[in-house]
């Protein structure tokens, strides 16, 4: 698969699941501007046949390349960013659940899912965006595993997908600030992301974020349930130039802990 086609197939499973995402892309080109992807990201649980080094093969025969590790402490999570070569395609944020880390309850219930994966469904090219590789998890486990991790939730009822694109907010003219972006969101009627203020990082660190809450879908659990519950967002992130005059291509530790809340079920 080519970049192209990885993108386009990626960006149409997301737009199913957070629909609102296209609308919001649609009110920035309706103001005139190019909106294109300063990132993307995924999440999964860090067990086989479905751990980041399994699930970066695709992200690596796209010509991409490890560029940096990132660690969250508190939401026992690893992380690394990817670079491509040719700057226009799109950054990647790969992120796993250190799912040992979690109770001996919560380990069996990903365990449950993670061991009815058939392993060669990890090679097809489409697997970043297959959703669910096991049937619907139990909704009273989906609540366990809320309480100890929104994050291991999310992933055991949606399986894989991209979690949110980034709009580059450099690329933006009439927009240029994260402030103003948020406030044009907000005022299109889509809830901004308020954890750790609106706008994390600052040029300090060469990084400012925000993002939308995640929209909502209604997901089949076990037993015939349906709930409604959040699935991916949208992110805005604006660069700086390092002192080296080159443009910051990494990911800020602090900022990301609270723009992975933008999925939580409460906020
Ligand atoms: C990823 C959150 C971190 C960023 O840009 O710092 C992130 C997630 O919610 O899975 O995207
Ligand atoms: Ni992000």
């Amino acid at each position: 698969m080519n970049p192209e086609t990885f993108f386009t197939h990626l960006w149409e499973d997301y737009i199913r699941m957070a629909p609102r995402a296209a609308k919001i892309k649609q009110l920035f080109e309706e103001q005139g501007e190019t909106v294109l992807n300063d990132h993307v990201a995924f999440r999964t649980f860090g067990l086989d046949p479905i751990g980041l080094k399994t699930l970066e093969k695709p992200i690596l025969a796209l010509g991409y390349e490890r560029f940096a590790p990132y660690r969250f402490e508190a939401k026992k999570l690893n992380a690394m960013g990817y670079l491509h070569p040719k700057p226009e395609y799109p950054r990647i944020f790969l992120s796993e659940l250190e799912v040992e880390a979690l109770s001996p309850k919560a380990q069996s219930i990903i365990q449950a899912l993670v061991g009815q994966i058939d392993a060669t469904v990890v090679e097809n090219d489409d697997i970043l965006w297959a959703g669910p590789l096991w049937s619907p998890v139990a909704y009273t486990d989906y609540e366990q595993l809320l309480e100890e991790s929104e994050y291991a939730a999310w992933v055991a009822a949606l399986g894989l997908h991209a979690n949110h694109f980034t709009i580059a907010v450099n690329h933006l003219e009439k927009t240029p600030s994260l402030e103003a972006v948020l406030d044009f969101v907000e005022s299109a009627g889509y809830a901004i992301n308020e954890s750790g203020g609106r706008v994390k990082g600052s040029p300090d660190v060469l990084l400012e974020q925000g993002s939308t809450l995640a929209d909502r879908m209604e997901v089949n659990f076990a037993d015939g349930i349906k709930r409604s519950i959040p699935t991916c967002y949208y992110e805005f992130a604006r660069r700086y130039k390092g002192p080296d005059g080159a443009l910051y291509n990494g990911f800020v530790a602090a900022s990301a802990d609270k723009i992975f809340e933008s999925t939580n079920t409460k906020q």
